[in-house]
């Protein structure tokens, strides 16, 4: 299954951003767009694994950082040859990097396989977008905050022809 661990992120915020990427719809800006119980923050990305458990292990004994506050922060976008990513960004704070670190670094000494690529902390609003990117710098996202108090094990699915990424796990933040 395809696995990957994040942060599920509170009803407001994704009904915030699906508000505003119906907007950029009605402004013309086409693409695969996010389904509004999808969006989500990826810590860490894992790929095809015969099973969760041994992730879940690994989760259930980490030590982690108590909770923290979550901001937005301004969109930004992946250049892509098939079209373009659209993200919401979301502010890089110590708590939040220390998180995502500690979390990569535990699975990788634990023999998980993961990617090289840096650490850019987004929300996927939408993908294979080739419309101008003037309007995705002209759109209002409003800003907002959380707490953060768990990260979650995630697989990603497809259901029914659907794609859904389903929690498995909760791990509280100590
Ligand atoms: P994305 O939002 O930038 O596409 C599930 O696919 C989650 O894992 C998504 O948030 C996705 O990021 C992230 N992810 C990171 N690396 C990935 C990869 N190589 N393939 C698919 N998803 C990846």
């Amino acid at each position: 299954m395809r696995l990957f661990v994040g942060l599920q992120l509170p009803a407001r915020w994704r009904e915030a951003m699906a508000g505003e990427l119906a907007a950029l719809g009605a402004r013309g800006v086409r693409g695969r767009f996010t389904r509004p119980d999808n969006l989500h923050l990826t810590l860490v990305f894992l790929g095809e694994l015969p099973s969760p458990q041994p992730v879940q292990a690994l989760l259930e004994e980490l030590a982690c950082p108590p909770p923290f506050p979550l901001r937005t922060a301004p969109p930004g976008r992946f250049r892509r040859k098939g079209g373009d990513v659209w993200w919401l960004g979301v502010e890089r704070s110590p708590q939040l990097l220390e998180l995502q670190a500690g979390l990569e670094r535990a699975l990788r000494q634990a023999g998980f396989p993961l990617e090289a690529r840096p650490y850019t902390p987004h929300i996927t609003l939408a993908r294979q977008v080739k419309s101008p990117p003037d309007l995705l710098d002209g759109a209002a996202f409003p800003a907002l905050e959380t707490t953060v108090r768990r990260i979650t094990l995630f697989s990603s699915q497809r259901v029914e022809g659907v794609l859904r990424y389903l929690p498995l796990y909760h791990k509280p933040l100590a």
